[in-house]
């Protein structure tokens, strides 16, 4: 009998899964059925952009995280797909940090050429998934939306690809239920114009809070405050940007540091990160893992230790993304094509992530990071056929990245960089990022 693979959600992670499968099944092979649900009406996942908050036309929590103006905070060149590259995609070689919706561009353009759209069912959210230990298999129960009927299918292996900065971590301070303003976590975060002419007040100090603060300076906020609770991010600021250490409290509009000074704010945005949230697991399924490089309980940072019938894709804290993305769905096509076997012994399994956890601790720092998440994403390829690609020169897209930031984090993004799949180097920007306010595609690709 054919088997039946499940993959839970269409972003970049569960598109990269139809696209392996599909590439293998070009190339001749015999391949399962694979059924992609997708809780919203369209793919690309976080990409996807929606104006809606809270929750959507079907009374579902919304998934996504992004907002208008959003431009990739990393070099593409870091991400490009080895399979499809940008030039492809759009006839010509174009500048390496493009808005959202030319990268939902490019993410869609791959995925129609393959021709997976039709294993999708849209609007279909996964409210449960269950081990059945007799027939070996699992039953998924999946909500049509748009039919409102709740039905049940069972397939041999589950794949989930629902991402992992959709829950918001959402700290509460003292003062916050008085407070005179507007408190809003970076997930719900749409619009900078919004806070145009305000007092902002960012608490975090990783990307979230360096990007939506960048947004509200970009769009006219009066002030941007950020505060850290471990470590600053350390920029050259501009004047009306300020960094302080923790906030403790709220009082009217006024904001407390544990340094104590104060600052008016008008808006608070809690840019405090996500949480790896899956409401439709059971615990024996359910992973449970900090935002990390090695994540806990992945075989390869794919298989589920306690059940490697069940996968994992992107549950990484993520440098790569979308050819990471790619290297971890041909590693478990392949496993579940039977071309890669993995140990029987869940000790050997757990070992893997014990070796995996103690490397990722051996050192701090950023270059090693990216450095160890490279050699993770060759690792993977080296044992598929997805199209192997300069990983060292990613990095060092990644590391020039890093240099320019240091050196004007208001003007990283009118760089360029040589993308690893096609040689060529990007053209630069017609405008300056801090002077592009339209982000629509037509604005970015006008030569
Ligand atoms: P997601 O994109 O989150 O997709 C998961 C999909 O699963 C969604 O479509 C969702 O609707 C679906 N889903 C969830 N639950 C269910 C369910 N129960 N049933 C059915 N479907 C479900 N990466 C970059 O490379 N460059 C960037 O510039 C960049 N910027 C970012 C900015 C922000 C604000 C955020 C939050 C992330 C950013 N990222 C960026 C990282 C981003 O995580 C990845 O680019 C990518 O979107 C991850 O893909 P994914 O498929 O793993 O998850
Ligand atoms: P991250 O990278 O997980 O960072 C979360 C930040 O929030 C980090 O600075 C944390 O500080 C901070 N944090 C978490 N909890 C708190 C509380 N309670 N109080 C104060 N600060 C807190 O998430 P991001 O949203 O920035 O980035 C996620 C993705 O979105 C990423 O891929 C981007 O490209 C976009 P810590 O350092 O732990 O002290």
């Amino acid at each position: 009998m054919t088997q039946r693979v499940a993959v839970i959600g269409a972003g970049p992670s569960g598109l990269a899964q139809l696209r392996a499968f599909q590439s293998a099944a070009r190339k001749g092979a015999s391949i399962p059925e694979v059924v992609c649900f997708e809780k919203q009406a369209n793919w690309g996942g976080l990409w996807n952009y929606t104006w809606r908050t809270g929750t959507d036309e079907h009374g579902e929590p919304v998934h996504g995280s992004m907002y208008r103006y959003l431009w990739t905070n990393g070099p593409k060149e870091g991400l490009e797909f080895a399979d499809y590259s940008f030039e492809e995609h759009f006839g010509r070689q174009i500048a390496s940090y493009p808005p959202r919706a030319v990268m939902f561009d490019y993410i869609e353009g791959r995925v129609k050429k393959a021709g997976v759209r039709d294993w999708i069912r849209f609007s279909t959210t996964v409210r449960w998934v269950e081990f059945n230990e007799e027939s070996d298999d699992f039953t998924v129960t999946v909500h049509d939306l748009e039919a409102d009927h709740v039905y049940k299918e069972r397939f041999d292996h589950v794949i989930i690809a629902s991402g992992h900065f959709s829950s918001p971590n959402v700290p509460e301070y003292p003062g916050f239920s008085q407070f005179y303003g507007r408190i809003v976590h970076a997930h719900d975060f749409r619009d900078a114009r919004e806070f145009e002419g305000q007092d902002v007040l960012v608490v975090g100090s990783s990307y979230s809070a360096e990007d939506v603060g960048s947004q509200c300076w970009k769009y006219g906020a009066k002030s941007v405050t950020s505060c850290y609770r471990s470590a600053p991010m350390g920029f050259n600021w501009p004047d009306n940007w300020e960094e302080k250490p923790a906030l403790v409290r709220v009082d009217g509009k006024t904001a407390y540091f544990r340094d104590g000074t104060s600052k008016h704010v008008d808006s608070i945005i809690l840019c405090t990160g996500y949480r790896h949230h899956f409401p439709f697991l059971p615990d024996d399924l359910r992973l449970r893992t900090a935002n990390r490089l090695a994540t806990a309980d992945l075989y390869k940072g794919v298989a589920y230790v306690h059940n490697p019938q069940l996968f994992y894709l992107g549950m990484q804290d993520q440098w790569f993304t979308f050819n990471m993305f790619d290297a971890q769905a041909w590693y478990v096509r392949d496993v579940i094509l039977g071309r890669i076997t993995m140990p029987s012994d869940k000790q050997a399994l757990m070992a893997d992530v014990a070796e995996r956890e103690a490397r990722e601790e051996a050192e701090d720092g950023t270059k090693y990071a990216i450095l160890y998440q490279g050699d993770y994403v060759k690792e993977l390829i080296a044992e598929t056929d997805y199209p192997s690609f300069d990983v060292d020169g990613a990095c060092e897209a990644f590391f020039e990245w890093k240099h320019h930031k240091a050196e004007d984090i208001m003007a990283f993004r009118n760089h360029s960089y040589r993308s690893v799949m096609t040689g060529t180097i990007a053209p630069p920007h017609h405008t300056p990022w801090k002077d592009a306010l339209d982000d629509s595609m037509e604005a970015y690709l006008r030569n």
